[in-house]
C-alpha cells in the first residue's frame, strides 16, 4: 500500500473551507441584512481567494432568536436571506466555479415557532408531543440542567398549557428535539436528503454531540463534577444515531460531514471520525478555544494573555490524535468566537497586518482541513462595543441580564465582552471605504467596525503586501505543496514561549514553518542550517536579514 493510499486521500482532507456568515457578508436589497443574492454577487471575490468549499451558517426559515440557529422550517430559506430561487441560483453559480457548498444542520433543537413544537405544546397526547423533551410538573421540578443562553441558566421552561416543563439547552425559543424518537430522526434524515438532492456538498453539524439524552433526566451524575457540557455530549445513543445517519443518508452521497465537536476529547475523537466507524468525516474541537480566559468566568480574558506553550501542546496533541487514523480540522475563529487577530494576534495598527498573516500561515500549514472565517483574510478586528445596547447576540444580551440578576459587576462584563463576545466576529464585511464599508446602503443590522476606512478589501486588492494578497499566496502555497496537507507534523522547540516552529515532511519533501507569536524579535533553535533552506514565503515586505524572527514574523522554508 503506497504512502498515498495509506494516507486515504479525500477531497475534504485537501479542501480549504471558507466560512461565510450570510447576515454579514453582502446586502443586495438595501435592508441592512446580508443575503444570498449578496453572496452570489461577490462570487468573483470569493473565487479569487483560492478556497474550495463554502460553509454557510444557517440560511433556513427562522425567527432569528439566535440568528438562524432556531429553525422554523428546515426546507425553506429564511425570508431575510431571500428565496429558494435565490438559493438555487447561488448554488449553481458556485458549482459552475468549482466551489462546493456546505450548509449548517441544526438538529439538536429547532425553533419554538416550528409547527412541530407548536403542535407538541398543545396537549400531552398530541402526535408531536414526543418530538421534544417534556417533564410533567406534577412530578415536581426536573433535575437541574444548565442552559447556555437562559437568563437564569435554567434549561427547563415551564409551560402552563400542559402544566409541563420542556428542555432547551440553548434559549427558551430553541427547544431540544427528542432524538430518542425514531420519527424525529426520520424527519431530520428527510431534511438532509432534501438538500443533498438539491446538490449541496455537505453539512456542518451544530452541537451534534448533544442529540442523545438520558430521558429519565437524573441529577447530574457525580463523575461529571458539574461539567454539563461533558455530560450533554455523552448521551447513551449518540454513536448509534450517527451510524444510523450515515447508513440512511451520508453513505449515499460523496459529501463532507463535520461535527461541531463540543465536548469531544482526544480520547473520544476516533469514535466519531474513523472510517470503519461509518459515522462522520471530521470534527472540530474546542480545546484551544478555552485558552487565555480566566477559569470559571464567562470568557473574561486573562490579562497575561494565552500561554503559547499550552497552545502548541493542544494543537500538537490533536495532530497526534489523527496522525495515523481519522482526520482533523483547524480554526482560530468563527461566528462563536472573537476575531482571530484580536484574540490570538495583536490588532494594534502597527501589528494587525503582520500578526494576522502569521496566524493565517499557521492555519494553512497544519495537517488538518482549515476552516477559515470570512473577513480574517482582511485582518478584520474586534469592534469592542462600549454598551450592551450595541449588541445583537442573544448570548451577550442574556448573559448581561444573568450578571445583572445575580448583582454582578456589569461594567466588568462589558469590558470582558470587548474581547470575547461573539458579535465581535459578526460585524459586516468591509468591502471598501464607502458608507457602511460597501456592505449595505441602509442601516446595517449590526454596526460596521469604524476601522473600515483603512481595513477593507478594495484597498488591499491594490496592495501586493496586504493581508488579503498574503492570504491568496499562502493558500496557493498549500495547494501547490501536498506535504503541507498530508505531510508528517513534528513540533520543534516545544518550550519556546514566543515561537511556534514545526516540520512537515513527506517523502523527500521537508518544510519548516516558524511563527513568532510576539511583538518582539525572537529566535528558535530549529536545529537546522537554514542557509541551505529555500525561503518559500514570509509575511514581511523585506527579506529576513538573520535567523532571528522579527515581531510576528512567519516564515516557511523548504529544507
Ligand atoms: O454553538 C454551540 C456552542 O458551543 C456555542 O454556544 C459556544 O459554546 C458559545 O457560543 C461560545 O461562546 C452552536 C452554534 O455554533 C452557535 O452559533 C449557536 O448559538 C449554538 O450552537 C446553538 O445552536
Ligand atoms: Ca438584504
Amino acid at each position: 500500500m503506497s504512502e498515498k493510499e495509506s494516507i486515504g486521500r479525500k477531497w475534504w482532507k485537501e479542501a480549504i473551507v471558507y466560512q461565510i456568515y450570510p447576515r454579514s457578508f453582502k446586502d443586495s436589497n438595501g435592508d441592512g441584512i446580508g443575503d444570498l443574492n449578496g453572496i452570489t454577487s461577490e462570487l468573483d471575490y470569493i473565487q479569487s481567494l483560492g478556497i474550495d468549499v463554502i460553509w454557510l451558517n444557517p440560511i433556513f426559515s427562522s425567527p432569528n432568536d439566535d440568528n438562524g440557529y432556531d429553525i422554523s422550517d428546515y426546507k425553506n430559506i429564511m425570508t431575510d436571506f431571500g428565496t429558494m430561487e435565490d438559493f438555487d441560483r447561488m448554488l449553481a453559480s458556485m458549482h459552475e466555479r468549482g466551489l462546493k457548498v456546505v450548509l449548517d444542520l441544526v438538529a439538536n433543537h429547532c425553533s419554538d415557532e416550528h409547527p412541530w413544537f407548536k403542535q407538541s405544546m398543545r396537549s400531552r397526547d398530541n402526535p408531536y408531543r414526543n418530538y421534544f423533551h417534556w417533564w410533567p410538573a406534577e412530578n415536581g421540578k426536573p433535575a437541574h440542567r444548565w442552559s447556555f443562553f437562559d437568563v437564569n441558566a435554567d434549561a427547563w421552561k415551564y409551560d402552563a398549557t400542559t402544566n409541563s416543563y420542556y428542555l432547551h439547552y440553548f434559549s427558551q425559543k430553541q427547544p431540544d428535539l427528542n432524538w430518542e424518537n425514531p420519527k424525529v430522526r426520520k424527519e431530520i434524515y428527510d431534511v438532509m436528503h432534501f438538500w443533498f438532492a438539491k446538490g449541496i456538498d455537505g453539512f456542518r453539524m451544530d452541537v451534534i454531540t448533544f442529540i442523545s439524552k438520558d430521558t429519565s433526566f437524573p441529577e447530574l451524575p457525580g463523575k461529571y463534577q458539574g461539567d454539563f457540557i461533558s455530560y450533554y455530549s455523552d448521551g447513551p445513543h449518540l454513536h448509534e444515531y450517527l451510524r444510523e445517519m450515515n447508513e440512511e443518508v451520508l453513505s449515499k452521497y460523496d459529501v463532507l460531514s463535520v461535527a461541531e465537536g463540543i465536548g469531544i476529547t482526544g480520547e473520544t475523537a476516533h469514535d466519531f471520525v474513523d472510517e470503519e466507524r461509518h459515522e462522520l468525516n471530521m470534527l472540530y474541537h474546542f480545546e484551544g478555544m478555552g485558552l487565555g480566559y480566566l477559569p470559571n468566568t464567562f470568557k473574561y480574558p486573562d490579562p497575561q494573555g494565552f500561554d503559547l506553550v499550552a497552545f502548541k501542546d493542544i494543537y500538537s496533541k490533536w495532530d497526534h490524535v489523527f496522525a495515523d487514523k481519522g482526520w482533523g480540522t483547524i480554526y482560530l475563529g468563527n461566528h462563536d468566537q472573537p476575531r482571530m487577530v484580536s484574540r490570538w494576534g495583536n490588532d494594534s495598527p502597527a501589528c494587525r497586518e503582520l500578526s494576522s498573516k502569521m496566524l493565517t500561515t499557521f492555519l494553512m500549514t497544519m495537517r488538518a482541513t482549515p476552516f477559515y472565517y470570512y473577513g480574517d483574510e482582511l485582518g478584520m478586528a474586534n469592534i469592542r462595543f462600549n454598551k450592551i445596547g450595541d449588541y445583537r447576540d442573544i448570548e451577550s444580551i442574556n448573559m448581561y441580564q444573568l450578571v445583572k440578576n445575580s448583582g454582578g459587576d456589569l461594567s466588568a462584563f462589558i469590558e470582558a465582552q470587548k474581547f470575547s463576545a461573539r458579535d465581535n466576529g459578526r460585524t459586516p464585511f468591509q468591502w471598501n471605504d464607502s458608507a457602511n464599508a460597501g456592505f449595505t446602503n441602509a442601516a446595517p443590522w449590526l454596526a460596521v467596525n469604524p476601522d473600515f476606512k483603512t481595513v477593507n478589501a478594495a484597498a488591499q486588492e491594490k496592495d501586493d503586501n496586504s493581508v488579503l494578497n498574503y492570504f491568496r499566496a499562502v493558500v496557493k502555497l498549500r495547494k501547490e505543496n501536498e506535504v503541507l496537507v498530508y505531510g508528517k507534523y513534528t513540533l520543534i522547540d516545544r518550550d519556546n514561549p514566543d515561537v511556534y516552529a514545526y516540520l512537515r515532511e513527506s517523502g523527500r519533501k521537508k518544510m519548516l514553518v516558524m511563527l513568532n507569536f510576539r511583538n518582539k524579535t525572537a529566535s528558535t533553535n530549529a536545529g537546522l542550517d537554514l542557509t541551505n533552506g529555500k525561503l518559500l514565503l514570509h509575511n514581511y515586505d523585506t527579506a529576513p536579514a538573520s535567523d532571528a524572527l522579527r515581531p510576528y514574523e512567519a516564515r516557511v522554508y523548504e529544507v
